[in-house]
């Protein structure tokens, strides 16, 4: 008896909290489902696992798609939604282009649905799989808070400036990712996302021919080699180790064979290097560093109230009530 009294005391704490917390911050929490969908964090974590389990490169594509997602329009999950008729959507934009793991996602939500139709958002669901991807092989674990909404919106173009070119400069990085309010380390940490996965000929050659003196030369002729033979669609690792997430990245951005000039301005530059030789020398610190960045990318402007939604199909928007 008394621990039901306990309990209730405890859940009107909790809503004096959430009402205190009002419209506008961001009321995020743990265990957000465990009324509506007690089993969401679950669920999740086995259909990615299966997935993962069955092509590991694919936790690579869902690492992306939460990070793609949240630095445009917020984690709303716009990366998701199909291009309505006669317009273009963030995944048709050029930067988007070799974004995978969309088929995951919506198995994740129809599972979901038939469970407990209407009630996790796609933005939630794509915060989690990320993080159970990393987790998956071999990165660290971190907690995902939960309550994101759903967006409505979804344009190609907004993609140009919200997302890093990889021929950005780490001022550039530094500049681009503190406007989302991340420091520096942050920013180098989250780059080692790129532990995991591979890019496509177009994304690294122009640097092949302009960035010698910091490529290592069998390295570089290795990649010439490659988009030569395979054109526009073939693709290079990251690093050796590329579906394992490890500090592997950090050492080879060391050797001069960091793949972006993103990432090897990241060793270059004077204002990043002594994190790369961290990270490289103590992959724990990296992986500390990594879970506080995805922490805080998890909450990039996240719409509340009327601003969002809970989709129904994570390729459409809900058709309006009115
Ligand atoms: C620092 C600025 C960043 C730039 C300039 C950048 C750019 C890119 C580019 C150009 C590709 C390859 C696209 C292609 O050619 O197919 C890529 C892939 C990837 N990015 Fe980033 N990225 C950045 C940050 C991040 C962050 C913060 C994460 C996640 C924490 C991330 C995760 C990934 C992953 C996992 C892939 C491989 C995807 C796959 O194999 O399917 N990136 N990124
Ligand atoms: C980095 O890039 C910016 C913008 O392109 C440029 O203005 C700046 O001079 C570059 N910094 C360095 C150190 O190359
Ligand atoms: C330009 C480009 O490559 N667009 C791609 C964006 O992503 C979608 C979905 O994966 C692809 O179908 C497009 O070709």
């Amino acid at each position: 008896m008394g621990a039901v009294k306990n309990l209730v005391k405890l859940l009107i704490l909790v809503e004096v909290a959430v009402a205190l917390a009002g419209p506008g911050v961001a009321a995020l929490s743990m265990n957000y489902y465990g009324m509506n969908c007690p089993f969401a964090e679950y669920i999740v974590r086995s259909v990615v696992s299966d997935a993962v389990m069955g092509d590991p490169t694919l936790a690579a594509g869902l690492l992306r798609l939460h990070f793609h997602d949240c630095f445009v329009q917020g984690c709303d999950a716009s990366v998701l939604l199909d291009a309505a008729p006669g317009s273009k959507a963030e995944k048709d934009a050029l930067a988007n282009k070799s974004l995978r793991g969309f088929e995951v996602i919506d198995k994740i939500k129809d599972t979901l649905e038939a469970q407990c139709p209407g009630v996790v958002t796609c933005a939630d669901i794509l915060a989690l799989a990320a993080r159970d991807a990393v987790l998956m092989v071999g990165g660290p674990y971190y907690d995902v808070p939960q309550g994101r909404r759903d967006g409505r919106r979804s344009v190609d173009t907004d993609t140009l400036t919200a997302l890093p070119s990889p021929f950005l400069n780490a001022s550039a990085l530094i500049t681009l990712f503190g406007t989302h309010g991340f420091n520096v380390q942050d920013m180098v940490a989250l780059s080692g996302g790129h532990t995991l996965g591979v890019a496509h000929c177009p994304s690294f050659t122009p640097r092949l021919k302009f960035e010698a003196s910091t490529l290592d030369a069998g390295f570089a002729s290795s990649l010439a080699a490659t988009c030569n033979k395979g054109g526009d669609s073939a693709s290079a690792t990251f690093d050796r180790t590329s579906t394992a997430f490890d500090g592997v990245y950090f050492k080879e951005l060391q050797q001069r064979r960091g793949l972006l000039s993103s990432d090897q301005t990241l060793y270059e530059s004077p204002e990043t290097q002594r994190l790369v030789n961290m990270f490289a020398m103590n992959q724990g610190y990296f992986f500390y560093a990594f879970t506080q960045g995805m922490g805080k990318m998890g909450q990039i402007d996240l719409k509340e109230g009327d601003r969002g939604e809970v989709r129904k199909s994570c390729r459409v928007v809900n058709k309006p009530s009115w």
